[in-house]
């Protein structure tokens, strides 16, 4: 998808990209639907700052009165923050967002498809859609995957959250050919933790491994993206235990109460901030912040390679 009459690029980020200087794409439905207020505000502040501090510039996505925002203002990231009257929008929802001229944060599926417009390489996230438990009789799989198998972004994530299936995401991910990354070794992050017991297909060990792959892979003309798991700091790990209960009762939960579609993502994240006592939004926090340093260090390595 090409830039198109919808969409507006921050000045900030028009020029960062006119020069060659890094640009770090950010989503918004973490923000809006995946974190509680304020904290989501203070996370969105705060990988904006880090992604900076790293010498990249951010761009945060959104829909915003019926336009699409390439980068935001701080007023914007108030009422995405707010959530008031905020759609959850991926790529189904942006023509019908745009079209009833309202506002919308993007999943990763619609920050990828933003970040391609204005030719933006690299996007941060706490983690992607995938495939649900339960599909076989849900149906139930993000239209991330989809995104990723078609447009080509790198998505530095922690992993995928074991509200989903983690074995059957990696294999769409196989079958669709997009390249898995872990970071630091093969051991594929599970999001609160730092091993889901699935192996990535390949290991990078730091941000230039990943960078050279990227450009690599532009050289080939291959289509679709990248995804990097990069696994949250033992500091910040949950206890496996913890986590998998409050993760087994929030899909429970969610099974009897009939939650279903792009609800079910936001029902399990909420629930599962609830039962962990909000230990769980640190962790998140934390994580998201150490995919935005990644981030922008990749696409510091990346640039630098275009020279
Ligand atoms: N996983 C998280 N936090 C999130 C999401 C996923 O740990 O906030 C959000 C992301 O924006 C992701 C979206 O793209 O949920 C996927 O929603 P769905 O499963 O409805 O496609
Ligand atoms: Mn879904």
């Amino acid at each position: 998808m090409k830039m198109n009459e919808f969409a507006d690029i921050h000045p900030e980020v028009r020029e960062a990209l006119a020069s060659g200087t890094p640009v770090v794409a950010l989503e918004s439905t973490i923000i809006s639907h995946g974190m509680p207020y304020p904290q989501n505000l203070t996370t969105s502040r705060n990988c904006e700052r880090l992604v900076r501090e790293q010498g990249a510039v951010p761009a945060t996505t959104a829909v915003i009165n019926g336009r699409i925002k390439i980068g935001v203002t701080p007023e914007d990231l108030n009422i995405l923050a707010e959530a008031k009257s905020v759609a959850k929008l991926s790529r189904r929802d942006m023509a019908a967002v745009i079209a009833n001229g309202g506002n919308g944060a993007t999943t990763v599926a619609a920050a990828m498809m933003m970040a391609d417009m204005a030719g933006i390489k690299v996007f941060a996230t706490g983690g992607i859609g995938g495939v649900h438990r339960g599909v076989e009789h849900s149906w139930d799989i993000s239209a991330d995957l989809q995104e990723l198998a078609s447009t080509p972004v790198c998505v530095v994530c922690a992993g995928v959250k074991s509200i989903l299936d983690i074995g059957k995401t990696l294999e769409y991910l196989e079958t669709m050919g997009v390249p898995v990354l872990a970071m630091g070794s093969r051991n594929f992050p599970a999001f609160f933790t730092r091993n889901s017991g699935f192996k990535a297909d390949y290991a990078a060990h730091e941000a230039k491994d990943v960078a050279r792959l990227l450009f690599v892979k532009e050289k080939l003309g291959l289509r679709g993206g990248v995804l990097v798991g990069n696994p949250i700091a033992e500091e910040y790990a949950m206890d496996e235990a913890v986590i998998g209960e409050a993760v087994n009762r929030a899909v429970q939960e969610a099974e009897e109460k009939g939650i279903h579609g792009k609800d079910s993502t936001p029902f399990l994240l909420q629930r599962v901030v609830e039962l962990t006592g909000g230990d769980s939004l640190k962790s998140n926090m934390e994580l998201v912040y150490s995919n935005c340093r990644l981030a922008a260090k990749i696409a510091v390595e990346l640039a630098k390679m275009k020279d």
